[in-house]
């Protein structure tokens, strides 16, 4: 068959750019080499060179986020491994990555010689399950199947919503792919999932039977919303029926928290405002969007109580309320015809927050209290906050945001260290506005050496770290004193610097007229910044240790404590 001159590496790279992918996120290795070229070589993607594959995952997480997909290129065995971690968070966290990976030629596999990245036994294939296990779908190209293999991996990658892995030895990269090369649609053009006509509209007629029965509807609109492009399906149902809704922890920003129906943060005991329980709870329908996560930090503990009678789920295949389910429907069809059925209700009051003043003293000491509220003031429309695990989390989630902020977490997964590449591949894929990102020390310490691949490309984050000198959420969440949770003192603000990042406007921070002129300077001048805010340790205090056995459900019965 005749060649249409486009090397398997070079399909691969280009099928997925036709996506609209527009960065690779990676670290380059001899057996990836035919991929490393494919992508120097395509004009339509750009190489982002990680300071190391975890790292490199994480970015690509963060893009995907905003973009709908990325694409993660990575060498056999050393280089996969290590990005295992924030694949597997990327699978938790619902998002597309297409993590490439190129393996030893098939000459070295079929002479049974021993390479490098192995482990000396001549084995080839003993890391596939690894990576695979973090995706939803793999492929093992081939000339003759990567067209076939490539249209497979990307429809299942997009309708399940999770990473896929796509592999090929050296020597059949480099060869052309065999048959005719298909050209894809941008990702805003593809539909993920198709519903059967049927199951949809008796889908959708039973929850407009539903709504109309139940006196009063509450929803809670999940991040999967984001995932499979439903968003302003979502927006369009709540606007024409005027149902209220509030979200949980995991999925805040995915809908505008300026939109009059919004109500909240619903966590269980920990809702903000605390009304939001209430309202939740006694409403007679949950209109579950997107299929929540009962997570302890996603209900405070499971210390939720939504009734499964009264909960309607819309998941992204499926409807379900109790024992009666309907499946063949697509999240985004379903949306759509309720929205076409659905009649306008009542609009209930929103409730008003209040939001904590900004005022202090300029002398004094930098503290939580005293910083959340500016970090409030800074945020406009366009704007991407990510929020690492840690205490900064536990103070951002009751945070109102203004119309258009996007808000950015990894609450399921919880792996510290995502936040700050996450952070480098979202104010990648954010043209709307900045990229403003919230760390505590420690977790920043797993991954700060990326500040030198923002400096790099030339990003402009605003990033906020804080000082504390602990893992002061463990002490949180044990007691005070373990030096395990005591860190190495970085001078944090001299990271920049130290990484070549030339024009960063940098500062450490420890009283509040400081951190006002640095918030100043970082508002007005147009170039990336970098705040280190000290943070007494102090505010971190162990929670009672009954209520610590309470959420470790570590009590033993028998044992007196
Ligand atoms: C990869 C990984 N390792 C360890 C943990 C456990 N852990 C959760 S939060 C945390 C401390 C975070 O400390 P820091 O970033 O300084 O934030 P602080 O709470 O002090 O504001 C640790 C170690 C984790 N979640 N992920
Ligand atoms: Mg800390």
């Amino acid at each position: 068959m005749a060649s249409n001159g486009l090397s398997v590496a070079e399909y691969v790279v280009n099928r997925l750019a036709d996506l609209g992918i527009d960065r690779v996120f990676g670290v380059p290795g001899d057996y990836s080499f035919p991929f490393d070229d494919a992508i120097e070589a395509c004009d339509r993607v750009e190489w982002i060179v990680c300071a190391n594959e975890l790292n490199a995952a994480y970015a690509a997480d963060g893009y995907a986020r905003i973009q709908g997909a990325a694409i993660l290129s990575t060498t056999y065995g050393v280089g996969e491994l290590s990005a295992i971690n924030g694949v597997m968070g990327a699978k938790a966290q619902r998002l597309p990555v297409f993590h490439i990976v190129g393996a030893p030629s098939t000459q070295i596999q079929r002479q049974g010689l021993i390479t490098h990245h192995t482990l000396g036994d001549g084995v080839y294939n003993n890391f596939r399950q690894l990576s695979e296990a973090a995706c939803c779908v793999a492929a093992y190209l081939t000339p003759d199947n990567a067209i076939a293999e490539m249209e497979r991996v990307i429809r299942e990658a997009l309708r399940l919503s999770a990473p896929a892995y796509i592999t090929v030895p050296m020597d059949l990269a480099k060869m052309p792919v065999i048959g005719k090369p298909i050209k894809g649609m941008l990702l805003a053009n593809i539909e993920r999932a198709s519903s059967d006509p049927d199951s949809l509209e008796a889908a959708v007629d039973f929850i407009i039977t539903k709504i109309a029965a139940s006196k009063t509807t509450v929803a809670l609109p999940n991040q999967l919303l984001a995932r499979y492009g439903a968003i302003s399906s979502a927006i369009e149902l709540f606007n024409r029926s005027k149902i209220p809704f509030a979200t949980t922890p995991m999925d805040k920003g995915t809908l505008s928290e300026a939109h009059p129906g919004y109500l909240g943060i619903y966590n269980g005991a920990a809702s903000s405002p605390s009304q939001v329980k209430e309202i939740v709870e006694s409403a007679d329908l949950v209109l579950d969007i997107g299929g929540l996560i009962y997570e302890d930090f996603n209900t405070t503990f499971w210390s939720d109580a939504i009734a499964s009678a009264k909960q309607l789920t819309i998941g992204d295949q499926f409807v379900r309320m109790e024992g009666t389910i309907f499946t063949g429907v697509a999240l985004d069809d379903v949306l759509r015809g309720v929205t076409r059925k659905i009649q306008a209700r009542l609009q209930p009051n929103s409730i008003n927050s209040t939001i904590t003043p900004v005022d202090a003293k300029p002398s004094d000491p930098t503290t939580s209290a005293n910083f959340y509220p500016r970090l409030h003031a800074l945020l406009k429309s366009g704007d991407v906050l990510v929020v690492e695990t840690g205490t900064c989390v536990l103070y951002t989630t009751p945070m109102r945001l203004p119309d258009g902020v996007g808000f950015q977490t990894q609450t399921l997964w919880g792996s510290i260290g995502w936040a700050t590449p996450a952070a480098e591949g979202i104010c990648m894929a954010n043209t709307k506005g900045r990229t403003i990102l919230v760390t505590g020390d420690g977790s920043h310490q797993l991954t700060a050496n990326e500040i030198g691949v923002m400096g790099r490309y030339g990003i402009k984050p605003i990033i906020f770290v804080l000082n504390n000198g602990i893992y002061g959420v463990e002490n949180v969440l044990s007691e005070i004193g373990p030096s395990y949770d005591n860190l190495a003192q970085w001078n944090y603000a001299q990271i920049p610097g130290a990484m070549g990042c030339r024009t960063w406007f940098t500062a450490r921070v420890s009283t509040v007229a400081e951190l006002d002129a640095a918030i100043e300077k970082a508002n007005t001048s147009d170039c990336a910044s970098y705040i280190e805010v000290m943070i007494p340790a102090s505010e971190s205090q162990p929670l009672p240790e009954a209520v610590q056995n309470q959420i470790y459900k570590t009590t033993i019965p028998g044992r007196s404590a």
